[in-house]
């Protein structure tokens, strides 16, 4: 049987366009490029990471926040390109947030055996507002759990093209990514790529 998604949660799958974004994210990576950031803890990610968009995403030994300006080249972060900010404001819209204008898009790089331990994202100014992923490339196993770090997380299978939307009360749910598993994807290569579009502020 297929569990139900919890509520909130909904899955688009195949509703990106994998061959439109390919160009768009080695444009983004050309400007700023894919790195792997550190933690407070003196820990290194296993995603090496850059953004588009207003704000991006950033960790270093101070810590988890928003920044303005890439760290790594001192300029903007690429602006949000039109074809992203379409898709996730189309993909939301379609699961019920109509008006979602991300102003950060978090590009993550997964090479084989890299995952993301399970956490909430808990960063942004307003958790009423969604968060839409786009998976791209080799195939992910993507853990969902509950409001507790230690509710049993439930795995959902993603394939490159597929959109997730989470809001209302799925928005603060703890999640992850399982290693990802070897693999050559036709586009991508050895790696699963993520878009996660986010209200930051
Ligand atoms: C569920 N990235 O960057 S995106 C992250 O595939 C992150 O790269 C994963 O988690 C990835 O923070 C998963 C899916 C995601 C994003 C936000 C969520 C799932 C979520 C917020 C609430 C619940
Ligand atoms: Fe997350």
């Amino acid at each position: 049987p297929i569990p139900a998604l919890p509520a909130g949660m909904v899955l688009l799958r195949r509703r990106a366009d994998p061959a439109a974004l390919w160009p768009v994210i080695q444009g983004l990576a050309a400007q700023s490029p894919f790195r792997f950031m550190t933690t407070k803890r003196g820990g290194t990610m296993a995603a090496a990471m850059t953004s588009a968009g207003a704000c991006g995403w950033v960790s270093d030994a101070r810590g988890y926040r928003y920044e303005s300006r890439d760290p790594l080249t001192g300029q903007p972060w690429p602006a949000m390109p039109k074809a992203f900010a379409a898709l996730a404001a189309d993909a939301a819209a379609e699961a019920g947030f109509p008006g979602f204008a991300p102003d950060a898009c978090l590009v993550n790089r997964y090479a084989v055996r890299a995952g993301m331990g399970l956490h909430r994202d808990g960063d942004e100014r307003d958790f009423d507002q969604p968060i839409v992923s786009v998976s791209l490339g080799l195939p992910a196993s993507f853990l969902v759990g509950g409001l507790d770090k230690d509710d049993k997380p439930q795995a959902i299978g993603l394939e490159s093209g597929d959109v997730l939307v989470f809001g209302g009360p799925a928005r603060l749910l703890y999640h992850g990514i399982r290693p990802v598993k070897a693999g050559e994807d036709p586009l991508f290569g050895p790696f699963r790529y993520n878009l996660t579009f986010r209200r930051a502020r």
